[in-house]
């Protein structure tokens, strides 16, 4: 299909009828957003190979958030604060930009969508705050996903306003006790099952065999999680988001998810860019931008090391 005939962003319906958008770009990759969440809920591969995970369970309906993919936790992270987990940006209907700023970039890119989460009074209400988020969403022509948000503080009162914030994403992989993620050893982290108690992560790279809920602060920009049974490695690169939550509920907690089903912990990881650590405050007036780019390559697990030549070849500058 040529270029011209491409059909890079597609309006559709999706799950109980909810908005969706379809973006494809010429190798084959595609991603669907959902406007419900502004949330992306697919990334497939030229093979059409799904690279996000979806729970077979998730409730496409409001007002409870997709579960998987990636949910935006805004304004907070998880339940540190006095908001509903995560914030409330994963569990309202974005609309899709009417008048998206200039966007700083010289990429040819048509494979995007920018979406705005409008600010209503009951959110107000818990948060009293006006702020504009801007989130534009690009499948790149290598088939990297990039989303950014761009979070302004619009308040007419002179206050400034403080917030937490995670790209909450879902990966597939095909067998969790054969994963590893790479470029979190030694760091120190946040252990979600120990009161939060600051530790030290020891030895090399990060295996699993048991629920894992760690907040990794101040992180390296780029993260790779090594799915050995599919040879395939992907990539999270990210910027103005210091730390990175990763998270596997394992048996025992999945069974308490309602929309998680029991044996799915064996099929997902998520690792998360996020701000949690030192929480970004803004005055009225002041823009944050936070960015993450995720790619899939082929690995040779073997080297133990990620495939320097394939992620060279892929990676941006
Ligand atoms: O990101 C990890 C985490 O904060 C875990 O503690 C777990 O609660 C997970 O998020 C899922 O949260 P959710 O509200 O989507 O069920």
């Amino acid at each position: 299909m040529s270029r011209r005939e491409m059909n890079f962003v597609e309006h559709s319906t999706g799950v109980n009828g909810l908005e969706k958008v379809i973006l494809r770009e010429v190798r084959g990759f595609s991603a669907e957003v959902y406007l419900y969440g502004g949330q992306v809920t697919s990334w497939k591969n030229e093979l059409g190979e799904e690279l996000l995970f979806v729970s077979s369970k998730a409730n496409f309906m409001p007002p409870k958030a997709i579960r998987g993919g990636i949910p935006i936790s805004f304004p907070q992270f998880s339940n540190h604060g006095f908001l509903e987990q995560h914030g409330f940006a994963r569990n309202r209907l974005w609309v899709l930009d009417p008048n998206p700023p200039p966007f700083p970039t010289t990429s040819t890119n048509k494979a995007y969508i920018d979406l705005l989460l409008k600010h209503t009074e009951d959110d107000a209400k818990n948060w009293p705050h006006r702020c504009e988020f801007r989130l534009r969403i690009t499948l790149g022509p290598g088939g990297d996903l990039m989303l950014t948000s761009r979070i302004r503080n619009t308040n007419t009162d002179g206050k400034s306003f403080t917030f937490t914030f995670a790209y909450h994403t879902y990966f597939a992989v095909t067998d969790i006790s054969e994963v590893r993620v790479e470029g979190l050893e030694t760091l120190d982290y946040l252990d979600n099952l120990k009161n939060r108690e600051r530790f030290t992560e020891q030895g090399d790279a990060i295996t699993f065999e048991s629920e894992v809920d760690k907040v990794y602060l101040s992180t390296p920009t780029k993260i790779a999680i090594i799915d050995h049974e599919r040879k395939r490695t992907f990539v999270v690169r990210k910027d103005g988001l210091p730390d990175a939550v990763v998270w596997n509920p394992w048996d025992k907690k999945a069974k308490t998810l309602s929309d998680f089903g029991d044996d799915e912990y064996k099929h997902m990881l998520c690792v998360e860019a996020a701000c949690v650590e030192k929480p970004i405050t803004l005055k009225p007036g002041e823009e944050w931008k936070g960015r993450q780019e995720i790619s899939a390559v082929p690995s040779s697990y073997f080297s133990g090391q990620l495939d320097p030549r394939r992620v060279l070849l892929y990676s941006n500058p």
